[in-house]
């Protein structure tokens, strides 16, 4: 494994479409960027949509990551794939309305970042079973670089976290943990 980068948690979300394919193709996508590579994947779960009543229930899950690029240059790779994949965006689109695909940079290292285009932790991290959920499958310990608390304390204080319902991993989706490198 090659040395630096960081590691990165991503959240997907998608309720309009195959969303199973589309995670697959997320996955796939990522594998051919030189300068990522996936270390694991969380199990799948079905979550009850959060936004405008109406929608269908939304798939969520997380993915760790090593990555090599700057958290600005990472967002606009996410970007690019979310758009392959037939995201629409711009001033119809209403406020947490039904998506073919959202990626979220949740974690970049143990970094925060106050930038116009990236806030990271993710703003909603915190407050989410759907993002908490996958994101202590994967890494219980870690700790939220800005409120010191343990994603498994996090996870455990949602009220709605009995409401994901976790899905068998499909054909394509990344599954154990790859060997090696966890620092950093
Ligand atoms: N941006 C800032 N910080 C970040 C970050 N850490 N990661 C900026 C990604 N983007 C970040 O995002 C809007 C802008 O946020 C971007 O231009 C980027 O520069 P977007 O993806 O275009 O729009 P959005 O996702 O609709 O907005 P928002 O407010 O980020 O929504 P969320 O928080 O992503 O929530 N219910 C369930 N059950 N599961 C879900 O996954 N997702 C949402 C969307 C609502 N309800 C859901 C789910
Ligand atoms: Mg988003």
């Amino acid at each position: 494994m090659r040395a630096g980068g960081e590691r990165v948690f991503v959240g997907i979300g998608a309720n309009l479409g195959d969303c199973v394919a589309s995670f697959v193709s997320v996955a796939v996508q990522l594998e051919r960027e030189a300068e990522i590579v996936i270390l694991a994947a969380s199990p799948l779960y079905e979550t009850p949509p959060l936004g405008p009543a109406g929608q269908p229930p939304y798939l969520n899950a997380m993915l760790e990551l090593r990555v090599w690029l700057s958290p600005l240059d990472f967002l606009r790779k996410l970007q690019k794939i979310e758009t392959a994949l037939g995201r629409e965006r711009g001033p119809d689109c209403v406020k947490w309305g039904p998506r073919v695909i959202d990626l979220d940079v949740v974690l970049f290292g143990d970094r925060r970042i106050d930038h116009p285009d990236l806030v990271i932790p993710h703003p909603h991290a915190h407050e989410r079973a759907f993002v908490l959920t996958p994101l202590a499958a994967l890494a219980p310990d870690l700790i939220h670089p800005r409120l010191g608390i343990s994603i498994e304390d996090l996870a455990r204080a949602q009220p709605d976290a009995h409401e994901m319902c976790e899905q068998a991993r499909p054909m394509g989706w990344p599954s154990g943990r790859r060997e090696g490198d966890l620092g950093g």
